[in-house]
């Protein structure tokens, strides 16, 4: 292997695209996270790593050691309440982000329906589905204002007091009532953020029990209520994502076009920006200034959203960000919130490109603050694009790593994985079920989240791999689907490449890949409706804990990943990352690795090996198959219709569904 500079550890870090692109003389210039890492010698501090470090007031920072008395909290604190403290922030932090982030896009599909945005209502079929569920009157009434009634009555579940959120509802019941049973169900949206903060504060919740069972209750309020919200919502303005074509990596960028990347989560902008790409007077003054034209590139989870939906190409991932722009071919990275390096402004010092904040929310020293108005977002967008335009003649040296490019096919939402399978006429998860029962699919694996540079980059591929290899189907979210787009799992070839026989057929047979991409971050509520859908089918189990699926975040990073990972856990899924910040407290790792089945059917879990991890997950998946009786091979027997009339119908009735018009 070439290696690019930097230690060995960064060299095995590096993918393809990256290691070429670090190879050359304009990335040399620069410094980047991997020059970080050999200055930092990859040190962690054992405490922060174990949680249990407290800053949480000013007579420490202390740092505990569990069981040893001289070494607890100034305050008193043990080493289990401070683990749970900090492991409750971060379920709070990442559930504010996306909280935050919902919020925008509902306020955006207001503003929408009043006809003050370039964007218009695209999905009728979804407006009405979730009308629906907030109990809007759709007879009669035009798509703005059944739109904006929608909106209205979503806002207001961020500042609800009492009461549970409306989608917590879409659950499977007995889901439901695990959730009253265990005292989690999420009141108000921004009520759980705010709680879990006060009892994390210096002397208020001191047993970790109570404090994880707020941190499940404020983690289910971002999967059923923020994330989703921001999904649907987002996919009733710019459409439900349908299966595309587009292309990955480094090479998407183009050198006789005006390059803009689109950087952060919020797809507002990025919408707006890519209606502006086309405008007559941006693409003259392109050409004007001697370029082809515009070319658009995603990174990180908004390059997600408009790959989803418009199968804009992505330039990179979170680990790929400043690479993106070592390239010395990008005009303008337009970004907006969360998981942006405050060093990307650094990485462009001496380039001609422009860093261009758009949100009051995410201000960066050295970079151009342009701000996004919702109201006048085609003139906001225009103005951002003239400003790339007007640096394509300034771009001095550059290297696109042309070669490095992969096609994928992304734009799975959950309603599209139902047409993939059940075709136009039979549009259910019920070939998806039989496939699972008479055992073709072992089962069903989420992988989501970011990527770091602690770990090899090819984690999430030899994951994948070993999951297709044993025929369980991948959905995947973030930065871990673009990475495993990047390697190429996103292709329906893969499934012949790399799939067991039984997934290989059914992926044939409809002609999609093994691994399928599923969205950005808070599409993970996609994952959620997916795995309800299952249960609602029938034939596999009364709530989610019973399905044979299992999570991962292997590469996680980020606060959110961990609020994601504790609602998957406590909507009944088996999560798995490579590492827990709880490992200073046995009591809190207990809790999370063991005790949490009691409570919700699933637990976390941790292994630092990518292929064990995968094998644990296929155990998680086998278990579950055996304890739905469909772990063995059965006769297969010929139905005719009576008999699969029959069955249909008990399914119906084991799964309390009022049959498939009432389902949402
Ligand atoms: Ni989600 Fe991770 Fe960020 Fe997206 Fe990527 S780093 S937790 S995947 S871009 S939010």
């Amino acid at each position: 292997m070439v290696k690019a500079r930097g230690c060995d550890k960064c060299n095995e870090i590096t993918g393809a695209s990256t290691l070429d692109l670090l190879s050359q003389d304009l990335a040399k210039q620069v410094r980047t996270a991997y020059d970080r890492i050999e200055d930092r010698g990859m040190a962690t501090c054992l405490f922060g790593a174990g949680g249990t470090c407290c800053r949480n007031c000013n007579m420490g920072p202390c740092q505990i050691i569990d069981g040893v008395e001289s070494m607890i909290g100034v305050c008193g604190a043990t080493a289990d309440t401070v683990a749970a403290r900090n492991f409750c922030r971060f379920i709070a932090g990442g559930t504010a982000a996306h909280v935050d982030h919902a919020r925008e896009m509902v306020r955006g599909l207001i503003a929408t329906a009043k006809g003050e945005t370039p964007h218009e209502i695209k999905d009728e079929d979804k407006l009405h589905k979730m009308a629906r569920i907030f109990d809007i009157e759709i007879e009669g009434r035009d798509k703005n204002e059944i739109a904006l009634e929608l909106g209205e009555k979503a806002l207001a579940e961020f500042g609800q007091q009492d009461g549970t959120l409306t989608m917590v509802k879409r659950a499977p019941k007995k889901q439901q009532e695990i959730w009253d049973r265990e005292g989690v169900t999420p009141r108000g949206i921004d009520r759980e953020v705010v709680e879990m903060m006060h009892r994390t504060h210096m002397g208020v919740d001191q047993d970790y029990r109570n404090l994880l069972k707020q941190g499940a209750r404020t983690a289910l309020a971002d999967g059923w209520g923020a994330s989703m919200l921001s999904t649907e919502l987002t996919d009733i303005m710019f459409g439900t994502p349908v299966p595309k074509r587009a292309i990955v990596d480094l090479g998407v960028l183009k050198e006789d076009m005006v390059n803009v990347t689109v950087h952060g989560h919020e797809p507002l902008l990025a919408e707006a920006l890519c209606l502006a790409a086309e405008d007559e007077e941006i693409l003259a003054l392109a050409k004007k200034a001697g370029a082809k034209g515009i070319n658009l590139a995603g990174v990180c989870c908004t390059g997600n959203e408009i790959l989803m939906r418009r199968g804009v190409p992505v330039a990179g991932s979170f680990i790929q960000q400043e690479m993106v722009l070592a390239t010395g071919a990008v005009e303008a990275m337009v970004v907006d919130v969360q998981c942006l390096m405050q060093s990307l402004a650094q990485v462009v010092k001496e380039m001609h490109t422009d860093i261009i904040t758009t949100n009051y929310r995410a201000k960066m020293p050295d970079a151009i603050h342009i701000q996004f108005e919702e109201h006048d977002a085609y003139n906001s967008a225009k103005r951002i694009l003239t400003r790339a335009v007007n640096n394509f003649k300034k771009r001095g040296n550059f290297y696109i790593p042309k070669d490095k490019k992969q096609d994928v096919v992304a734009g799975f939402s959950h309603e599209s994985i139902n047409y993939m399978l059940g075709g136009r006429f039979r549009q259910s998860y019920r070939p998806l079920n039989d496939n699972i029962i008479n055992g073709r699919i072992r089962g069903i694996a989420a992988m989501v989240g970011c990527e770091h540079y602690k770990h090899p980059d090819d984690v999430h591929f030899k994951i994948a791999v070993e999951l297709i290899k044993n025929n369980v189907l991948v959905l995947a979210t973030g930065c871990a689907a673009q990475a495993l787009g990047r390697r190429g799992l996103m292709r329906p070839e893969a499934a012949t490449e790399y799939a067991g026989a039984g997934l290989a057929e059914v992926c044939e047979t409809v002609g999609m890949p093994p691994v399928l991409h599923v969205g950005s971050c808070v599409d993970n509520s996609r994952l959620l409706i997916a795995l309800t859908e299952m249960v609602n089918e029938g034939g596999l189990g009364e709530d989610i804990s019973e399905l044979p699926a299992c999570g991962t975040a292997p590469l996680w990073m980020s606060e959110k990943a961990v609020a994601i990972g504790q609602y998957f856990v406590s909507s009944g899924a088996h999560v798995i990352f490579q590492n827990l910040p709880v490992s200073g407290s046995k009591a809190v790792s207990r809790h999370l690795f063991e005790e949490m089945m009691d409570l919700y059917g699933a637990t976390w879990d941790v292994e630092e090996d990518p292929i064990k991890l995968a094998r644990k997950m296929i155990a998680a998946i086998d278990e579950k198959r055996k304890a739905l009786g469909i772990d063995k091979k059965k006769e297969r027997i010929l139905m005719d219709m009576q008999m699969r009339r029959e069955l249909e119908g008990k399914a119906l009735a084991g799964a309390g569904c009022e049959g498939p018009g009432k389902r949402d």
